[in-house]
């Protein structure tokens, strides 16, 4: 790998979500280098670091709260755009996650890629810098958020085949746990969920939110997005959720997190 591939590879990882230490691992792994040589790669990338204070309250009212359809509950921020992806979105996103999944990780105290039998779905990573096709998705998406781009993750994919789950989890990273330090280095607290049912499915598959005791049936096109945060930063436990297992069919998803810093 050239200098180039390399600088390439490091800044499409860090800038797509990526935590610090995961990036350290793989790469000196992969490459046989050493932390220090990352390092000075990282240097010369000249990424931002975390500012002063994070303006919570932008995205508290950040444009989306303005376009789509609120779902009403006290203190939560949870909204639906039906029809955001059109049907052959949807399906050229099938086809192309199907080609690249691999067993859907939760994090932990090292961010260690771990698979755990709390989430049995498979996923795929569907980065901007890959392919003009998920740039324009992430543009379209980052768009009707009303948030920059670059305080997105990467566009990750799901695949739940009938029985695969996902039990019940928060999106944000606790801020007293060693995983909000691994995980949060770049980029900070995630803040918005941006996801996208890309299939009916015939049976099961919803999205339960527990505490707001409300369910979500897929539906092919529909954007859901929630606030994983008070206006203040403080993390909304209510937004605690998780995928029920399709009974009958796939289901497909994507989603979208978003932090409070960007690193470029
Ligand atoms: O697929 C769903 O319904 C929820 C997915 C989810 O909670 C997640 O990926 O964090």
């Amino acid at each position: 790998m050239d200098d180039i591939g390399f600088q390439r590879e490091l800044l499409t990882a860090a800038i797509g979500g990526v935590s610090k230490t995961q990036l350290l691992r793989t790469l000196t792994k992969k490459y046989g280098c050493t932390e220090e040589y990352i390092n000075e790669a990282l240097d010369l990338c000249s990424l931002k670091t975390k500012p002063e204070s994070i303006r919570h309250k932008d995205f508290y009212d950040c444009p989306i709260t303005k376009k789509a359809k609120k779902i009403n509950y006290p203190f939560t921020q949870i909204y639906k755009q039906e029809d955001f992806l059109s049907e052959a979105e949807c399906s050229d996103l099938i086809d192309l996650m199907n080609q690249n999944l691999r067993p859907s990780t939760v994090s932990d105290k090292t961010d260690s890629n771990c698979v755990s039998s709390y989430r049995t779905s498979t996923t795929a990573d569907l980065h901007y810098f890959d392919n003009d096709f998920y740039l324009q998705l992430d543009k379209k998406i980052s768009e009707f958020m009303g948030l920059e781009p670059f305080l997105g993750e990467a566009i990750q994919a799901q695949k739940y085949e009938p029985g695969q789950y996902f039990k019940e989890h928060w999106d944000f990273f606790d801020p007293l746990t060693t995983e909000y330090k691994i995980y949060c280095e770049w980029m900070g607290q995630r803040t918005w969920t941006t996801m996208i049912y890309l299939n009916d499915v015939e049976e099961g598959g919803e999205t339960w939110f527990k505490h707001l005791k409300l369910t979500v049936k897929p539906k092919r096109g529909l954007l859901l997005a929630w606030n994983n945060l008070y206006k203040n930063g403080i993390p909304n436990f209510k937004t605690m959720h998780e995928a029920f297992p399709p009974k009958q069919g796939n289901k497909y998803v994507i989603t979208k997190w978003w932090r409070s810093w960007a690193l470029i």
